[in-house]
């Protein structure tokens, strides 16, 4: 098979009406995070359970298409013997992989990040689809501050993103690229939209300056909301009004879909948000719909406390969030819809 017709049939499986992504490729040191704050000790063996836990969800592949993994995870096999990229697959679920190798302070831009892990990106790429990867992910941030990010912070991300983007599609794999401006501290919505225009507007710049496939690639970008020390939090209208209103200034209607991430919204938020977004637009390009890790996880995640028997009831909350986010992927969420979930 070609490249091009790989890139175009890892698309076709990702991109559909009513569905997303799962992000479920927090490194190590963030799934011990998310685990400690919810009393699970963090091991190989707890994480490996958690994750066969999500992807083994009697029917989430009604509501996701896709699901990003850490690289240990593409390499574990579920208690069934099953490799847990095949048990994706099995849901018709397509497994991706999280490249990056996390960020480092950005020499000479005090305040701003830069993301590694380009070195020998291409002969891990190779192996990952040996394992079943058919797309990759790989994240940029931006703090805000009154100085950042810097000029050279949005600059040296995009070119990072771009090289990253590149590499992937010439050996068949379809890059997801997410930048994504920071929700930490106290700025306002205004601010967060300038920054985060100024810094898609960059990413493209870039892309193309590298000659990455528009066509063949799905953006990962934050809403623009205000800093989380910055209450009172705006209202689903005006998330959606001005995550519109940079993304049709920045994103090319060449890219098939945009999967916003969560960021550090509440569940709720990030639901509501999605549909505001969803029900707000007129004839835009893309296929809006989410790629979300807390968004998902956080209700099952805390049912689940590491305990076989709550098992079942952390994969019905796991499906309730699921759906609601595939609902809102067409406009067609109400609150009213979060009752009766299996949050317990
Ligand atoms: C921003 O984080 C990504 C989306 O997650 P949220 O919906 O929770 O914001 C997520 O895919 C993230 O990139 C991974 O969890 C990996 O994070 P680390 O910090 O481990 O690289």
């Amino acid at each position: 098979m070609s490249i091009q017709t790989e890139l175009q049939e890892t698309i076709d499986s990702l991109v559909r009406r009513g569905r997303g992504i799962l992000a479920a490729d927090e490194s190590t040191p963030t799934i011990t995070k998310r685990f400690q704050a919810v009393g699970i000790e963090c091991t190989e063996a707890s994480r490996r359970s958690y994750r066969e836990l999500l992807l083994s969800t009697t029917g989430i592949g009604e509501f996701i298409s896709g699901v990003i993994l850490y690289e240990e995870t593409l390499g574990q096999s579920a208690s069934n013997g099953l490799r847990l990229a095949e048990i994706a697959q099995r849901q018709g679920i397509v497994p991706g992989i999280k490249v990056d190798k996390g960020t480092i302070d950005l020499a000479n831009a005090p305040g701003d990040k830069i993301t590694q892990g380009l070195d020998g990106l291409g002969e891990r790429l190779k192996g990952y689809k040996e394992q079943g990867a058919r797309f990759a992910k790989w994240r940029e941030v931006y703090p805000i501050t009154p100085a950042n990010p810097t000029l050279l912070g949005i600059t040296a991300n995009a070119e990072v993103l771009a090289r990253y983007a590149a590499i992937c599609q010439s050996y068949g794999i379809v890059p997801i690229v997410e930048p994504e401006v920071l929700i930490d501290g106290d700025h306002t919505i205004e601010r967060c939209e300038e920054v985060t225009e100024a810094a898609q507007n960059e990413v493209f710049a870039a892309l193309k300056r590298h000659r990455v496939q528009l066509e063949a690639m799905l953006l990962k970008p934050s809403m623009v909301v205000a800093g989380k020390g910055h209450p009172p939090k705006a209202s689903p209208d005006e998330v959606a009004k001005r995550t519109l209103r940079v993304l049709r200034r920045t994103v090319p209607a060449a890219v098939p879909s945009i999967n916003f991430l969560s960021g550090g919204q509440t569940p709720e938020e990030a639901t509501a948000n999605l549909n505001a977004i969803n029900t707000a637009h007129v004839n835009v390009p893309w296929l809006l719909s989410f790629s979300y890790a807390r968004a998902l996880q956080e209700p099952p995640m805390a049912i689940w406390k590491g305990k076989p028997e709550n098992v079942a009831a952390a994969q019905e909350a796991f499906l309730h969030r699921a759906r609601l986010n595939a609902a809102a992927q067409r406009g067609a969420y109400t609150p009213a819809m979060e009752k009766g979930s299996g949050a317990g």
